[in-house]
């Protein structure tokens, strides 16, 4: 028989989410938030789903881990947002700061389909972007049910190796949620109590994969998307769904491109061996171009350190450093907007005629 749990409980609620959370007044409660909408959100509490809402500086994902209370008007409002464990952020593509993918998560899955051409950049920008949040990166193939047909892009073999050639130490899994071959693999992330967040392009897999893992229809596949004012098109359902034992999964609102951070410790895990070898070069501030003795280019002459990967690490840290820089400059920026406020603030009032 299956353990009766409640709603908290389902929604991921943990020993460690109790420890974090003040005390509570008795006309408050604790919630987890399952999605998110203009000026509202669904929360999920002890006792069910319920409404919340939010006022306009609220700033939510679902995942957050919330306090609400009731108001006299018997509806439900947010009194705090509880500090969240870990938080995947990407830059976004208009360079106006960071972005919130996802939060309280220990784990993500980043998809990719056998049907597609393999873009193994994209699993390894995911990867950094959740090892930068101090999360745990897997990589899931899916949809290995095609290759077995002839119907794939690349063989799950190859598309294994490709990414273990970037990838050196992301678990990778390879699934279908059509015959369920591989689940099981998946079954080590979900214990009770995990929350892992989904990333992946459009048409991955993501609700097909939920939906198998539930066992159940709870996640719309092929989703209707609503086209935005730019004419993109966006995903407009954004949910985390609870799987049944106490583990969650939260959907990453799907994104184009995966820019990342000021922050490089996500690309310094994953180029762990560019710093080791560095630390063998004959300069201690050896820029591994031409400098004389350079071990990473001695790497890259053996063919220990390949091209693509020497490639992305430049790349990237160019980007990372170009970030800070964006990010100096919206600080002083702001920081000068401040500055005009309070002088405007502090200035007399025009005289009256
Ligand atoms: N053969 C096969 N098809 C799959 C599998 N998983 C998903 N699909 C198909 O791939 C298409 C996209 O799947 P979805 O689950 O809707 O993809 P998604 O990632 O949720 O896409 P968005 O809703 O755009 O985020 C659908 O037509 C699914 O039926 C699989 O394991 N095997
Ligand atoms: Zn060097």
């Amino acid at each position: 028989m299956k353990p009766v749990i409640d709603a908290l409980a389902v929604h991921g609620w943990t020993a460690d989410v109790d420890s974090r959370i003040r005390k509570l007044a008795p006309h408050e409660m604790a919630a987890r938030v399952v999605r998110v909408d203009r000026g509202a959100c669904d929360i999920a509490t002890i006792s069910g789903i319920t409404r919340c809402k939010l006022g306009p500086r609220d700033s939510l994902v679902p995942g957050d881990w919330v306090i609400v209370e009731v108001d006299p008007s018997a509806q439900f409002v947010l009194t705090e947002r509880v500090e969240r464990t870990t938080e995947i952020q990407r830059v976004d593509a208009t360079g106006t700061g960071n972005q919130t993918l996802a939060v309280n998560v220990d784990v993500m899955f980043a998809l990719h389909g056998v049907d597609r051409p393999h873009r193994v950049g994209r699993l390894e920008r995911l990867s950094i972007l959740a090892w930068e949040a101090g999360v745990e990166p897997v990589v899931v193939i899916t949809k290995i049910d095609l290759a077995d047909q002839g119907e794939s892009v690349i063989s799950v073999d190859d598309a294994k190796a490709e990414v273990a050639s970037m990838l050196a130490d992301v678990p990778i899994h390879a699934v279908s949620s059509v015959t369920g071959q591989g689940l099981d693999e998946l079954a080590q992330y979900l214990q009770p109590g995990s929350s892992v967040a989904l990333a992946g392009e459009s048409g991955c897999g993501k609700s097909t994969l939920v939906n198998a893992l539930v066992g159940d229809s709870v996640a719309p596949t092929g989703r209707t998307r609503i086209g935005d004012n730019k004419g993109r098109h966006t995903t407009t359902w954004r949910e985390l769904i609870p799987l049944g034992n106490g583990a969650v999964v939260v959907d990453m609102p799907g994104i184009r491109t995966i820019g990342v951070t000021s922050e490089s410790a996500g690309t310094d895990r994953a180029y762990e061996d560019i710093a080791e070898l560095a630390l063998s070069c004959r300069f201690r501030d050896c820029g591994h171009s031409n400098e004389p003795g350079c071990a990473v280019q001695a790497a890259r002459a053996d063919g220990t350190l390949s091209d693509a990967r020497w490639t992305s690490y430049t790349k990237l840290n160019r980007e990372h450093a170009a970030e800070s820089e964006r990010a100096v400059e919206r600080r002083q920026r702001d920081e000068a907007r401040e500055l005009l406020r309070k002088k405007r603030a502090e200035e007399p009032e025009a005289p009256r005629r």
